[in-house]
């Protein structure tokens, strides 16, 4: 492990210690599900929809292979799963691991097919006939709602999952303000897009009388207990094994039919067989998400105060809730995250989560607060254009200020610690505001626009129980467990149940567990991603690892340095109480004994230990922080764009963030976080979509349509930190793993409606594609009048 150079922190916590887990990935030694390879073992291709609604009417099946293709009938006994909060209100969508009776999206899995390879299964599925009767398709979420429109579930009423109102305040203050400003806004439809996509290997082991499973996902434990209820087979004989995953980024926390019946099959044919998602089909019928309208008011007084915001949001949550929890937290935390961090009076939003013949909705870094970033950012660059008031005053006169922390916004949210005022100003330093408006000034006619745009956003990490449980959510993630164990050697492995996927937990757990212990982070092992030898855990969504999983492994690291500490003060014939641990020994005044000694005696020299005290040197607790309701990190993104008139391309020529996520762990980890959050944030704000026709199909399902950004679409972000501790969890740290995603659609649609500031031209749908600028730029200039 390397060191870092610009240490000056006196433990291994506050360390840029280099990744341990990146010499596999670096040499490409790494192990992938798809490297997983196991005896006898075959592939399965899914025969999918190829209409986005319609009545399943026949599957044919080849009747030279009629074995090797599974419909829902061939696989009996299956459970389907209830999924989304467990609120009555809440509608469910029954959605079994292959299409019965009806199909509701294009792609949506109808047969599986087995063969020695997978080219030789897509073939058996291009010989499978599916008839089907087309239904009309309902493909936008707010005509969705209309009376005259399709319905995907006949039982329901409506195609409202659920329609949920947030009120609090004073709602006469909103409708009698001065100023009353109404904007729609869309954020649309995306995939997640990790670089490794989604797959599972399912074998029978005879032996262990287990179903072994190895899954690509964000959790095992929680995966192997929607398994256990899909397939009515007990949780003891499921071993979910997790090995590396290349990015989740919130898609897979989601089970997926696909996965159930992976593992049903499995069970029936009693060989190996695998699924490895193609892009083609990670973009069709994967997690899906964002896809956002609101339909607001801002009210302010006439000196910018703001009063509050009121209005409607649709969440076009596609044609089913995922297990566990659906996508029902989007709308809530839309809603919840309108008021952001400003002061508020009022706050009435109506919400909506509609199904619609598309993909399934999931979580997705950032989960709803980019469009509430970018509906309540923009809203405030608007107001202040309305009042002619520069964006950054307006933000400053109305963001809650360090003394009135802890602070409750208007939506209910406790905003714990932190300086907003000092994250605008460093990142609005770093980017020097008064030399953009100076060469906005100095602009020659036919150059490109220039625009600077600001958002300012806060990033809830770390809620346990009360958040949870206040969200009806049916997982529960309200702790973490770890298991710290020192081997004869003294060396130390730990068990966790977060699920690293590329966030860098070896290292950041082995340097809690190094200061905890006082030995060298080298010296200590994390273990994940294996249900048959880790504590039970939640895994890792939320940005809840640092806060849970450091936290587990911290005080149970503690723990065990007590039991060390009493064996240490015992061989050294010394009281406990006068003994400590230093670089990986039980010191005293007097002498010294190695954690290597003490680890033999534990293990493997029982009668050296004192009286009383058990051998072995291990340990495992379960960690929750003292509040439960969450810590917020936060942050300012401040943008410079140039912008060509004629295409409407969008360049970013600087990118700069303030950022605070309470104790910095591994700061070089930190800022890969952010760098990596805002490339994400970008391809929102500029690039990512999937379109679909009026049918429902469709239209960006590979990358020549989907575009992503690139390497030189990403600029180097430059990030300033300031560090505020949070006051309820061990060290003081607050979650950072999806802040860099929220703003970075809000700062850059307001970076572009500053270039176009002198025609007030509006930028509020995402992405900005050149097509999108372009247009809006051009309404503009003609609602001006002639051009001069
Ligand atoms: N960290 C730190 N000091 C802090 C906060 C965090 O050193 N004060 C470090 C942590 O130790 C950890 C990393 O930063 O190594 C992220 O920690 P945290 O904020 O707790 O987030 P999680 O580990 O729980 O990761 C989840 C988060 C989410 S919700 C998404 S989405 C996301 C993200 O992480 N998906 C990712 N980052 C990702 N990074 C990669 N490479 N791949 C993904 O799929």
């Amino acid at each position: 492990m390397g060191d870092d150079a610009t240490h000056d922190a006196p433990g291994w916590i506050g360390r840029s210690l280099l990744r341990k887990e990146d010499a596999r990935h670096l040499a490409g030694v790494a192990m992938f599900v798809a490297d997983v390879r196991l005896p006898g073992m075959q592939d399965i291709a899914f025969v999918r929809s190829q209409v986005a609604h319609g009545r399943l009417l026949s599957v044919t099946k080849p009747a030279d292979a009629a074995a090797d293709v599974y419909t829902i009938e061939d696989l009996p006994g299956l459970s389907v799963l209830e999924a989304g909060p467990e609120l009555e209100a809440f509608r469910q969508s029954p959605y079994p691991a292959l299409a019965s009776g009806k199909v509701r999206y294009v792609g949506q899995a109808i047969a599986a097919c087995v063969a020695a390879t997978r080219a030789r299964a897509e073939d058996l599925a291009e010989r499978v006939a599916v008839g089907c009767d087309e239904l009309p398709a309902v493909v936008d979420a707010v005509a969705a709602m209309t009376s005259g429109s399709a319905r995907l579930f006949e039982h329901w009423p409506n195609n409202a999952y659920i329609a949920r109102t947030i009120s609090a305040g004073d709602p006469s203050a909103m409708t009698g303000a001065p100023v009353r400003l109404r904007r729609r806004f869309r954020m649309n439809r995306q995939a997640t897009v990790s670089l490794e996509a989604r797959g599972c290997v399912a074998v029978w082991d005879p032996r262990q009388e287990e179903l072994l499973v190895y899954l690509s996902t964000q959790g095992g434990h929680v995966m192997r207990l929607g398994l256990s209820r899909a397939l009515g087979l007990p949780e003891n004989q499921i071993r979910v094994i997790v090995p590396d995953v290349g990015g989740g980024f919130g898609g897979k926390n989601r089970l997926l039919p696909e996965e159930i019946a992976v593992c049903a099959i499995a069970l029936k044919r009693r060989h190996p067989v695998r699924w490895i998602e193609d892009r083609r089909e990670h973009l069709l019928a994967s997690v899906h998400c964002r896809d956002h309208h609101y339909d607001l008011v801002i009210s302010a007084e006439e000196d910018g105060t703001i009063i509050g915001v009121e209005g409607d949001v649709h969440i076009d949550a596609g044609a089913y809730a995922l297990w566990p929890t659906g996508s029902f937290m989007e709308a809530s935390m839309a809603a919840g995250n309108l008021p952001g961090p400003y002061r508020m009076r009022g706050l009435n939003v109506n919400t909506w989560t509609v199904a619609t013949n598309k993909a399934p909705m999931g979580p997705y870094r950032g989960v709803a607060r980019p469009g509430a970033c970018f509906a309540i950012e923009r809203l405030v660059d608007e107001l202040a254009q309305h009042l002619g008031i520069e964006p950054y005053d307006l933000r400053k006169h109305n963001l809650v200020t360090r003394g009135e922390m802890p602070y409750t916004t208007i939506a209910g949210l406790k905003l714990d610690t932190g300086d907003y005022h000092d994250a605008l100003d460093t990142a609005v330093r770093m980017i020097d505001i008064p030399a953009i408006r100076a060469l906005q000034r100095a602009r020659k006619p036919g150059a490109p626009r220039i625009g600077v745009g600001l958002a300012v956003y806060t990033e809830q990490s770390g809620h346990g129980v009360v958040e949870w449980s206040k969200r009806k959510s049916r997982i529960v993630p309200g702790y973490e467990a770890a298991n710290v164990r020192m081997l004869p050697d003294g060396s130390v492995n730990i068990h966790v149940g977060v699920q690293n996927h590329g966030q860098g937990h070896e290292t950041t757990l082995a340097q809690i567990a190094a200061d905890e212990l006082s030995m060298h982070p080298d010296q200590i092992r994390i273990r994940y991603g294996d249900t048959a030898t880790t504590p039970f855990g939640f895994g890792t969504f939320a940005s809840r690892s640092i806060v849970f999983g450091g936290g587990a492994v911290g005080t149970t690291a503690r723990k065990l340095a007590l039991k060390i500490k009493a064996i240490g003060a015992h061989i050294l014939q010394a009281d406990p109480a006068t003994v400590e641990l230093r670089d990986g020994h039980v010191v005293t005044a007097q002498g010294s004994v190695s954690f290597r000694d003490i680890a033999m005696a534990a293990n493997v020299r029982q009668e050296m230990l004192p009286a009383g005290v058990e051998p072995t040197l291990e340990a495992t607790g379960t960690y929750e922080p003292q509040e439960s309701a969450g810590v917020f990190s936060y942050g300012a993104h401040a943008v410079v764009v140039s912008v060509d008139e004629d295409t409407g391309v969008v360049k970013i020529l600087d990118y700069a963030v303030a950022e605070d996520c309470g104790t910095m762990v591994n700061p070089m980890i930190v800022d890969g976080q952010v760098q990596g959050g805002i490339a994400q944030g970008i391809g929102t704000g500029l690039f990512e979509e999937i379109p679909f026709n009026s049918d429902g199909q469709p239209l960006a399902t590979t990358f020549a349509d989907y575009i992503m950004p690139g390497a030189t679409d990403v600029p180097s972000v430059r990030i300033a930190h300031s560090v505020t501790p949070a006051l309820v969890t061990e060290y003081g740290v607050k979650g950072v793993g999806e802040g860099g995603a929220i703003a970075p659609p809000a700062a850059l649609a307001n970076a572009v409606g500053d270039a176009f500031a002198d025609i007030k031209a509006s930028f509020n749908e995402t992405p900005l594609t050149p097509r999108r600028v372009w247009q809006a730029a051009r309404d503009a200039m003609l609602s001006a009048g002639p051009v001069a």
